[in-house]
Order: C-alpha cells, then structure tokens, then sequence
C-alpha cells in the first residue's frame, strides 16, 4: 500500500538515525488499520456520517445528549476490541531504545500508542475512556449515582458527565501543549503521521518544528494540509512505513 520511493524512506530513515531530537505528531490515520475509522476520510471517517460540530462539541452535547452520548458509547466499545497496530508498536520500540530522544504526541484519544507500550505520550485531545462532569461539580455530584442508561446525569441539579476529550472551541491541556510546542521548537526531525493537518493548534505544532529549522516529513497515503510545510512526503500507511523508518 506503500507508494514511497525506496530511495526516499532510506533518506529519511537517515535522518532519524541521525537526530538528537525527533518529534512524532499522530493523527487518526494511525490507527485506521487497527479498525478504527478516521474522522475525515471519505466513506470510512465518522464524518461521511456526522458533521463535527454536532458530535464534538458543547452545544452538541447539550443539544442532543443521547444521540452524542451513545456516539461515544459505540467508540470506547469499539476501542476496546481492537489491538494496536505495527506503527504504534515501531512507535513503541524506538522510544524504549532512546527514551531521551523522542517526544511522542497524538491528538488521539483511543490509548492504543499506551497499550503498544509507550511509556510517555503527551494527548492534546484527552482520553475516550475517562469521563468528567460537563458542569463545575457541585457538593451533590457524585459520579456513583448517575444515571447509567442514556447519558448520565446528576439527580442531584442535573449536571452531565461527558467524555474527557477536547471537543471544538474548547482549551488543550496546557501542560501537554507546551511541552509539545516546546518539543516542536528543540526538535531536528518531525514526522507527522495520519492527520489531515486541518485541527488546531496540533497542526501547527509543524509550523513551528519548520520554522525552527527541523526536517518535516508527513506520512500519509492521502495529501495533507500541511503538504506545504514539509520537506518530504512519504506516501503510504502507518503500519507499512514506520517499522521501515524507524529502526
Ligand atoms: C492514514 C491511514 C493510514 C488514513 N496510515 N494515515 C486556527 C485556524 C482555524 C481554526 C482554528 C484555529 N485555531 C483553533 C481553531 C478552531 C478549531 C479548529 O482547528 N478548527 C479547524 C477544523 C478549522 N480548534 C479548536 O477548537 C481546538 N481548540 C482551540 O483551539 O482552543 C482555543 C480556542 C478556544 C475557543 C475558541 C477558539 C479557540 C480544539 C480542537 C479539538 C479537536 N477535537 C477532535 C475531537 C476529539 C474528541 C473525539 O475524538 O471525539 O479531535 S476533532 C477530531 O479532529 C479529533 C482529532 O484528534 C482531530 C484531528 O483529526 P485527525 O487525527 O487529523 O483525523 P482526520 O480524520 O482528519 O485525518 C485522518 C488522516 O489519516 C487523513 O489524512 C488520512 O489520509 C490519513 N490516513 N488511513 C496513515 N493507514
């Protein structure tokens, strides 16, 4: 599935043998061939079905709670019953061998770079796992006596729990950004691997390796909207090009 250049996955692979810091910024591409859709892709991506702003933000949720909250039910199920895939795993092997040289970030919230053994990840987008109340939480909210067919609620004032993931319009952890701004900056070598490149501030995460002087290399079988960033393309998957990459 791979239509990168031989010659051109070995000139990459070089520089990141040679890097003192290599930057990796994942996307849902990552994980589409562990079975987990994308977002954006024509017919596969949850969007050929849903538009954004209905499923992934405030005003979704509160517009629509049940229909948002089974959306999320049918994911964390559907995470739960797939594996990791060869990427995350060429993803996880290189960070144990030089643990002070990469700085792994995904917008993910699917845990799969964790379960193939990364130890350090830094998730701009939360995790599909967790919940957290939608509203401050009052003396009366208490997650144990929550409705729990239909999403649930408080008995108490009526306050939801939501997932804990980063909807549209809403802050990215601030720590996790930073460090990956910062990572961004210090780096030599940025792979961005399986993003549209469309969502900020993740995809400016590359802006700023480029404009630091790093090498930035997308990976994707599709063209991004940060083609014009980067120094090389590698066409192909995940799967197929990572464990040639990084070695
Ligand atoms: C393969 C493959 C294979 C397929 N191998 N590849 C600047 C300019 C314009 C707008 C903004 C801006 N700054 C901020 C904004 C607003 C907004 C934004 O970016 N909008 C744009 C869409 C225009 N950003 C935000 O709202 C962010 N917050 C923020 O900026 O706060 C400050 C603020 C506050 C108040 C007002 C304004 C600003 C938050 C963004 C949160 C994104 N959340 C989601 C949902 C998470 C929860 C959930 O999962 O339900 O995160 S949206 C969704 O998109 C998800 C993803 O992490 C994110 C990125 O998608 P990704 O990973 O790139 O997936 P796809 O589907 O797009 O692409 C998949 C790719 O894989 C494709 O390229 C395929 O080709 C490829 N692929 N198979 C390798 N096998």
């Amino acid at each position: 599935p791979s239509h990168a250049s031989a010659f051109d996955i070995a000139l990459v692979a070089q520089w990141i043998a040679d890097a003192r810091h290599l930057l990796v910024l994942t996307g849902a591409g990552v994980s589409a061939e562990s079975g987990v859709p994308t977002f954006r892709d024509a017919q596969t991506g949850f969007w050929a079905q849903f538009s954004p702003e209905d499923m992934a933000s405030e005003a979704g949720y509160l517009a629509h709670p049940q229909r948002v909250w089974d959306w999320y039910q049918y994911r964390r199920r559907l995470v739960s019953e797939v594996a990791p895939n060869a990427g995350h795993f060429a993803l996880a092997q290189w960070q144990a061998q030089h643990p002070e040289r990469l700085t792994l970030v995904t917008q993910n919230v699917d845990g799969l770079h964790q379960r193939a053994g990364s130890s350090t990840v830094l998730c701009l987008h939360g995790n599909l796992m967790e919940n957290r109340w939608l509203l401050p939480p009052k003396p009366c909210c208490d997650m144990r006596f929550t409705e729990d067919d239909g999403p649930p609620q408080c008995p108490g004032c009526g306050n939801y729990l939501r997932p804990a993931v980063v909807w549209f319009g809403e802050n990215l952890p601030h720590a996790e950004l930073q460090q990956a701004q910062d990572a961004a900056k210090g780096c030599d070598v940025m792979l961005v691997v399986g993003t549209s490149g469309n969502v900020y501030p993740a995809a400016g995460l590359a802006h700023i390796a480029a404009r630091g002087g790093a090498r930035v290399v997308i990976i994707n079988p599709q063209a991004t909207g940060l083609d014009q960033v980067a120094d090389m393309r590698l066409q192909g998957t995940s799967a197929d090009l990572l464990p040639q990459l990084l070695k």
